[in-house]
């Protein structure tokens, strides 16, 4: 490990710095986003290939959380996620590489952000996605065959967000996603991984579009998610490990789906989160100093419109987009 790692690894917080921004800066944000659509040539767009599709949705989705949708360039967009889609039903991250449940799901709510659904072939989207789930109810990501709580919150979104959520054993996926909740509240990869906010926001992601909420103690759930909380105010993944502006969505977003975001501090939250904003390039970064990107953007806006900031649109907190372009399709959970 590296001395920066060693001391990164020791760090259980961070300090902000005097001088962080303490309000959104949503123009800057909206500008920052749309060079990463334009910049075709640079580093990064070329190096992002194997995550293109999900990069995709985090920049539409924060220009649309921003009311800034309308400055990206639709047509050329929903044409290049269609040309994502491979013969097995699914999307892969870019034209040519293999299909992957990550990206079938952000291609599906791509098309949504940009009013475009009827364009995919439901059907088929749909079947591909039965074809992943396993004997036991979990879902594989893609062929590998790698398992995770993460690819049961993708099925069901994908599929319920296309009308189908019925093709797949809804009641063997909530029979494995309940193996994988440990006796501190949390949830975990697979059953005895360790709980991590992620998971949990995966996990009661999908027992919420399944409707079965009730099998869990929510009360028990949302206190592991509030002690994520740190000094600063941001929040980490697991216990012992530094706040990341990311969190902030998975906790938060949990929190909401639960009925219990009055469980953290708020206040001091936002704080961090407006932190964590680039005031020169726009943007957000994990954390206060470091580098922005799309990313960390979009959780770090959609967290800020989860409390409610009146200048960015409602997001639906199970399918992380706005209520405006979800519609009907979101799930009324009290
Ligand atoms: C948005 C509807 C919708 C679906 C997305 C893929 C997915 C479904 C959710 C991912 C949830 C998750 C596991 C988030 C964590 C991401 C992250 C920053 C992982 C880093 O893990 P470590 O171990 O970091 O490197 P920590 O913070 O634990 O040290």
């Amino acid at each position: 490990m590296s001395f920066a790692g060693l001391l990164d690894f020791a760090r259980k917080d961070v300090e902000l710095p005097m001088n962080s921004p303490k309000e959104l800066l949503q123009d800057l944000h909206s500008n920052f986003i749309l060079k990463y659509e334009k910049d075709k040539d640079g580093y990064h767009y070329i190096m992002a290939e194997h995550l293109r599709v999900s990069g995709i949705y985090w920049c539409a989705n924060a220009m649309d959380l921003t009311k800034k949708l309308g400055r990206m360039s639709r047509e050329e967009i929903v044409d290049y996620v269609l040309c994502c889609r491979n013969s097995d039903g699914g999307y892969g991250p870019a034209p040519g590489h293999d299909s992957h449940l990550l990206h079938t799901l952000c291609a599906v709510q791509t098309l949504i952000i940009f009013d475009s659904l009827e364009k995919a072939d439901a059907d088929s989207i749909c079947k591909y996605v039965q074809r992943l789930q396993q004997e036991d109810g979990s879902f594989c990501g893609d062929q590998s065959g790698e398992v995770d709580t993460r690819f049961t919150l993708c099925s069901f979104a994908t599929c319920h967000l296309l009308g189908h959520l019925s093709v797949l054993n809804v009641d063997s996926a909530v029979r494995f996603l309940m193996r994988c909740y440990n006796t501190d509240g949390g949830f975990g990869t697979r059953p005895g991984s360790e709980s991590h906010s992620g998971q949990i926001y995966c996990c009661v992601g999908a027992l919420a579009i399944a409707g079965r909420l009730a099998e869990i103690d929510r009360d028990r759930t949302a206190e592991w998610l509030a002690f994520r909380q740190c000094d600063s105010g941001g929040l980490n993944g697991r216990p012992e490990k530094l706040p990341d502006v990311c969190y902030s969505w998975w906790v938060l977003a949990s929190l909401s789906i639960l009925g219990r975001l009055h469980f953290i501090d708020q206040s001091a939250m936002k704080t961090f989160i407006y932190a964590c904003q680039d005031d020169e390039t726009g943007g957000f970064a994990d954390r206060p100093g470091d580098c922005a990107d799309p990313f960390h953007t979009v959780f770090g806006i959609a967290a800020l419109s989860l409390f409610g900031d009146d200048t960015l649109e409602p997001v639906d907190p199970i399918f992380c987009m706005t209520k405006k372009c979800l519609k009907h399709k979101r799930i009324e959970m009290f």
